[in-house]
């Protein structure tokens, strides 16, 4: 089973997206682990986005990360890194496509809601980053039967 971290950032917050996007991953069959809110720090916002640390709007990113809530999850499920990224949509939501969240409630590329790893290695970061090993919760649905 592999695990991601999605975050629903500051804007997704604010418009009050958090269970319609917490409902999302649920009804897809993935599994919750770890879900926690928090307000980053810069460098805890700077460390996520590290990869990005040459473009030229990763200041502002960063900063705007860390003016507001954030609310990181670990989901779990198979294949959940990439189909978390295709539920997600693009990273521009003009080119992303309804049925997606970003295709659905958002419009702009600086607020576009949503954070999902790219990658099974960029998940294994960012999963620790964000959570200790205590804070992720092993458990088992009933309903895991009829998913697999
Ligand atoms: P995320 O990391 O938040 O899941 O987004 P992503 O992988 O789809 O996109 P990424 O390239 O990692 O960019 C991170 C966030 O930076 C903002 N962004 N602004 N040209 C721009 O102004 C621009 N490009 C990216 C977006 O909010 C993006 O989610």
């Amino acid at each position: 089973m592999e695990r991601t971290l999605i975050a629903v950032k500051n804007d997704g917050v604010q418009r009050g997206f958090i269970g319609d996007i917490v409902s999302r991953f649920e009804r897809k069959g993935f599994r919750l682990v770890g879900l926690k809110m928090v307000k980053p720090t810069e460098e805890m916002a700077k460390q996520h986005y590290i990869d990005l640390k040459d473009l030229p709007f990763y200041g502002n990113l960063c900063k705007y990360t860390s003016s507001g809530p954030f609310v990181a999850m670990c989901w779990e499920g198979l294949n959940v890194v990439k189909t978390g990224r295709e539920m997600l949509g693009e990273t521009d939501p003009a080119k992303s496509k309804p049925g997606t969240i970003r295709g659905d409630l958002c419009v702009h590329i600086g607020r576009n809601l949503i954070h999902g790893s790219d990658g099974p290695e960029t998940a294994k970061r960012e999963v620790a980053l964000w959570f200790k090993p205590e804070e992720l919760v092993d458990w088992t649905s009933c309903a895991h039967t009829y998913l697999y």
